[in-house]
C-alpha cells in the first residue's frame, strides 16, 4: 500500500509520534509507577528526586518525527545526533516506540509494566544516564561537552557517500567556538566520496539561564549569516507573529506541515547536489541546505510558575519543570494535567503499547536510525593492512651515527598507510601538516580542500585527499577524527604538544565514551583514536615559551585508566614506527604519540625497537656498563630529547669515572611503569626492581612535568628518584637552552647522577665544578653567539670502554 506521506493523515500520525515521545520524556523525568496515569497518582509513584531536561525535549521529538518521515518518504540512510546530547530522553524513547530499545534490552517492554520499569530506569540511581550517552541506542554523540555535534557528524559521513547526519543544534551550543568553527566543513565535504550532513539548528531560545544569541537574531540576519558560510536555509517556525511581534504559537499542524515541506526541500536538495556532483563530476562546493527550527524551550510544557513567571518559551524551562517530588505533591495535579494534555490514550493502547495511529510513523528494520550500523562502530569495520615498518625502518651500524627526523620518516610509512587503505584510513590536522614534516603524505596525493585553488600560491590542495589539514581548529580536526574513527575507521590527529591541550577535555570526553561503550554488550569496539603531539617542548625554533607545554601526557595519565590510554614516547624513528605498528590496529583506546620533528641521532635499530614497544621498556646494554652487576646508579629516559641528553650525560660521566656501574633504561610507555594493581599490564615489584633496583640512585630524563613520575615511583620500592624534565622555563632560544633552562640537559644530569651515588661525595667535586663551568660556559656562548657550544652540537656517541 502506498502511503501519501504528505497527506494531512500523515502528518497526523508525526503528531501522534511526537506526543508520544514527548510524553514519555516528560513522564520519565517525574515517575517510576502508573505510567499512563491509569489511576490516581499516589506519592510512591513519583520519584523522590526527579531529574533531567525539560527544555530541549519537545522541539527534539518534533525533529526527530519529521526525520522518520523523511527516511520513510524518501528510503535514507540517516542517523541523528543530538547536539543537546542533556535531552537523553529524546533519543532514548524515540527507539523505544519504534522498537529498537526492547530489542536491545527486552526487559523494558512495549506494555504498560515496561514502560514503568522505563521511567524508573531513566536518571535514576543504577539505571540510565539522562543524556545521550553510549547506553542510548543510535547515538554516536553523547552531548555532554557542548560544541561539536556537527564536527562529530560530519567526521562519520566522510567516505561514507549513503549516509546521512541529521545533526541537532542546540542554540546554546550555536554560541560555542567550536561550533562555530564547524560550519567551515562545507569547504571540505565532498559531494561525490562523501555523504550528506543536515544541521537542524534549534532555535528555542533560551539556554540555562540566558536567552540566546540566535534568537534574537532575526531572519533576514541568520539568513546573511548562513549564505555568507555557504550554506542553503531553510526555516520553520512555531510562533506567530503580528505586526513585528509574537501573538501566541501557530496551530501545530500548520507547524508539522511547514517541517513536513522545509525538510523535504532539504533532503531533495542534498540528493540534487549528490547527483549533479557524480554524474557531471561537479566539485564545486555546493549550498547545502541547514534547517533553523524556532520552537519555544518547554514547548508544550507547563505555561507558568506558580509565581506567574512563564516556564514554556524561558529559560526556566532548561530542566525539571515543576516542583512535584515524592515528598512534595502539593502541585502534582500540574503534572497530570501537564502529561495528559499529550492524550495518552490516543498514543498507547490498553497494554501500553503504540498505537497504530503512532505506529504509522516509525520506521522499521535497518531504517531505524536508533539501529543505523554507522552508530555502532560502522556499518563495515575493517582493521588496517599495516606497512611493513622494515620497509622504512632506519639502517645503521652503530647507534648514535645516523641522523633522521622522525616525523619526516613517519610521513613515509603514513603515506604507504593511506595507499594501502584508500577508504578508511584519514588525517587531519590544524594546518600543520607541513610544519610538522608530514610531507611525504603528501607525495601520492593531496589535501582535502573544496574552495578555489590558486597555484603556486597554493600548494598540495586537491578535492579529494586522504589528509585534511586546511583548517585552523583543533576542536575541528579533532571533533572530525572523533566522527570517522566512532563510525568504525582509522585515523591519526596531529599537532603541536603545546596546543593539543586545546582539546584535551575532548580526550576525557572520548575516553568516557568509550568507557561507557565497552560496558554495553550490543556496542561494537571502536579503533583507536590516534593523537600525535610533535613540535615539542624541547625544540621551539620559532615560536618559544608558548608553543611548550608536555602536559597533555599529565593530562591523560591522571584517568588512571591505562586500559583505554596507551602513552608512547619514541626515542627514535625506529621506535615512532614500532609503537605504530603496535598501536593503529588496537580498538577501544586512545593512542598519545609524543614525538620529535627535528633531527636527531637514531638510537634503536628495528629489532631492539620493536621489542622495547612491546614491553614498554628496555635495558640498554650498549649504553651500560653495569653488565651481570649491581649498578651504582640507574639512568633511565623516555623521549627523544631525553634520551640524547641521558646518552650524553653517560658519555661524560663514563669518561670521567669508567669504573662507575652505570644501567641505562629506555622507557617509550610510562603507563606501563605503573604496578599492577594500577595496571593490568604494568610491572610486578619484582620486575620493577629488576630494571630499577629497590634502592639504588634512580635519574630520570624524562619528556614531561615531574610529578608524573613521582606517582608513579610512589608505591615502589625504590623512592631514590630524581626526575629531570619539563620545569615550566622557555624562551625563543636553541634546543639545547631550553634543556639547559629545564635542567634536562646532560651536565645537570650527570651532575645529579655522580653527587648520588654513594662514596662519590669526595671523588666528584672536580666533576660536578666542570658541569657547572660548562654549564656557565653554554650561557655564555648562546648568549654571545645565538647557537650552541661546538662540544655539544658536535658530540657524538661513541660507545662506551
Ligand atoms: C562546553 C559546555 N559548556 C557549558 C555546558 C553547560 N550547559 C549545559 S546545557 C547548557 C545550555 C545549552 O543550551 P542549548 O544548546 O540551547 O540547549 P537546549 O536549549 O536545547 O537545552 C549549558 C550552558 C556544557 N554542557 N558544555
Amino acid at each position: 500500500m502506498t502511503v501519501d506521506y504528505d497527506s494531512k493523515q500523515y502528518l497526523e500520525s508525526v503528531d501522534a509520534f511526537w506526543r508520544a515521545t514527548t510524553y514519555l520524556s516528560a513522564g520519565a523525568m517525574f515517575l517510576m509507577d502508573n505510567p499512563l496515569l491509569r489511576r490516581e497518582l499516589k506519592a510512591s509513584d513519583v520519584k523522590p528526586k526527579p531529574i533531567g531536561h525539560w527544555g530541549t525535549i519537545a522541539p527534539q521529538n518534533f525533529i526527530y518525527a519529521h526525520l522518520n518521515r523523511a527516511i520513510k518518504k524518501y528510503d535514507l540512510n540517516m542517523f541523528y545526533i543530538e547536539g543537546s546530547g542533556h535531552g537523553g530522553q529524546v533519543m532514548q524513547y524515540n527507539s523505544y516506540l519504534d522498537g529498537s530499545y526492547t530489542e536491545l534490552y527486552p526487559e523494558f517492554t512495549q506494555d504498560e509494566k515496561g514502560m514503568a520499569k522505563l521511567f524508573k530506569h531513566f536518571s535514576f540511581p543504577g539505571g540510565t544516564a539522562s543524556h545521550a550517552a553510549p547506553e542510548v541506542p543510535g547515538s554516536l554523540h553523547e552531548g555532554g561537552e557542548l560544541g561539536y555535534a556537527l564536527s562529530h557528524g560530519v567526521g562519520a559521513i566522510l567516505d561514507n557517500p549513503d549516509l546521512i547526519a541529521a545533526v541537532e543544534i542546540g542554540d546554546g551550543e550555536f554560541e560555542t567556538g567550536p561550533l562555530q568553527a564547524s560550519w567551515f566543513s562545507n569547504k571540505f565535504i565532498n559531494p561525490i566520496t562523501d555523504g550528506a550532513v543536515l544541521p537542524i539548528l534549534q532555535v528555542n531560545g533560551f539556554k540555562i539561564s540566558n536567552p540566546t544569541i540566535a534568537a534574537r537574531m532575526s531572519d533576514e540576519e541568520l539568513t546573511k549569516y548562513f549564505e555568507g558560510l555557504g550554506w542553503k536555509p531553510h526555516f520553520v517556525s512555531a510562533y506567530k507573529v503580528e505586526d513585528d511581534a509574537f501573538s501566541g504559537y501557530k496551530d501545530i499542524m500548520d507547524v508539522h506541515e511547514q517541517m513536513a515541506k522545509e525538510l523535504d526541500a532539504s533532503v531533495e536538495e542534498i540528493k540534487a547536489i549528490q547527483k549533479n556532483a557524480r554524474e557531471n563530476n561537479d566539485e564545486s562546493i555546493p549550498a547545502w541546505p541547514v534547517i533553523i527550527v524556532r520552537a519555544p524551550k518547554g514547548w508544550s510544557g507547563p505555561a507558568k510558575d506558580l509565581d506567574g513567571n512563564p516556564i514554556e518559551n524561558s529559560f526556566r524551562a532548561h530542566q525539571v519543570p515543576l516542583p512535584v517530588a515524592q515528598d512534595d505533591m502539593t502541585h502534582a495535579d500540574m503534572l497530570v494535567d501537564w502529561l495528559k494534555s499529550y492524550k495518552p490514550e490516543e498514543l498507547f493502547d490498553e497494554n501500553g503499547a503504540p498505537t497504530e495511529l503512532v505506529l504509522a510513523n516509525a520506521t522499521h528494520g535497518a531504517q531505524r536510525m536508533a539501529l543505523n550500523p554507522a552508530t555502532n562502530g560502522g556499518a563495515d569495520q575493517k582493521p588496517l593492512v599495516m606497512p611493513n615498518v622494515d620497509d622504512f625502518a632506519i639502517k645503521f651500524d652503530q647507534p648514535g651515527t645516523v641522523k633522521a627526523q622522525d616525523m619526516l620518516e613517519w610521513g613515509k610509512y603514513l603515506s604507504k598507510m593511506m595507499e594501502l587503505n584508500p577508504n578508511n584510513f584519514r588525517g587531519f590536522g590544524p594546518d600543520e601538516s607541513k610544519s610538522n614534516r608530514l610531507y611525504s603524505v603528501l607525495d601520492n596525493q593531496k589535501r582535502q580542500w573544496m574552495d578555489t585553488i590558486h597555484e603556486p600560491e597554493d600548494e598540495d590542495l586537491a578535492p579529494k585527499g586522504r589528509l585534511i589539514d586546511s583548517q585552523l581548529s583543533e576542536h575541528q580536526a579533532e571533533g572530525w577524527l572523533e566522527g570517522y574513527t566512532l563510525t568504525g575507521r582509522h585515523g591519526f590527529f596531529a599537532t603541536y604538544e603545546s596546543f593539543g591541550r586545546v582539546v584535551d577535555s575532548m580526550l576525557t570526553q572520548h575516553m568516557k565514551w568509550i568507557r561507557k561503550a565497552k560496558e554495553q554488550y550490543w556496542r561494537k569496539s571502536i579503533p583507536a583514536l590516534n593523537f600525535v603531539d610533535t613540535s615539542t617542548v624541547f625544540q621551539q625554533d620559532h615560536n618559544g615559551y608558548t608553543h611548550q607545554d608536555p602536559g597533555l601526557l599529565t593530562h591523560l595519565f591522571e584517568k588512571e585508566r591505562p586500559d583505554m590510554i596507551k602513552e608512547y614516547i619514541p626515542a627514535d624513528t625506529n621506535q615512532l614506527l614500532a609503537v605504530s605498528d603496535l598501536a593503529f590496529n588496537d580498538q577501544d583506546v586512545i593512542n598519545l604519540f609524543v614525538t620529535s620533528k627535528h633531527p636527531r641521532y637514531q638510537w634503536y635499530s628495528m629489532d631492539e625497537a620493536a621489542t622495547i614497544a612491546k614491553n614498554g621498556l628496555g635495558y640498554i646494554e650498549w649504553a651500560s656498563t653495569d653488565q651481570g652487576e649491581e649498578p651504582d646508579v640507574v639512568m633511565a629516559a623516555a623521549g627523544t630529547e631525553p634520551n640524547e641528553e641521558t646518552l650524553a650525560a653517560i658519555d661524560l660521566l663514563h669518561n670521567a669515572f669508567p669504573e662507575l656501574k652505570i644501567r641505562f633504561i629506555n622507557v617509550v610507555q610510562p603507563l606501563k611503569l605503573l604496578s599492577t594493581s594500577r595496571n593490568a599490564e604494568g610491572l610486578t615489584d619484582e620486575e620493577f626492581d629488576r630494571y630499577f633496583t629497590a634502592d639504588k640512585p634512580v635519574v630520570f630524563a624524562w619528556h614531561g612535568f615531574q610529578d608524573m613520575l613521582q606517582s608513579i615511583f610512589f608505591d615502589r620500592h625504590n623512592h631514590n628518584l630524581t626526575v629531570h624534565g619539563y620545569e615550566e622555563n622557555g624562551d625563543i632560544t636553541s634546543s639545547f637552552d631550553v634543556r639547559v633552562m629545564n635542567h634536562m640537559d646532560r651536565f645537570d644530569i650527570a651532575k645529579t647522577a655522580i653527587s648520588k651515588v654513594a662514596g662519590y661525595e669526595e671523588k666528584a667535586t672536580a666533576f660536578i665544578q666542570e658541569m657547572d663551568n660548562m654549564l656557565a660556559k653554554h650561557t655564555a656562548y648562546v648568549h654571545a653567539e645565538g647557537k650552541d657550544l661546538p662540544e655539544v652540537v658536535n658530540w657524538k656517541w661513541t660507545g662506551l670502554k
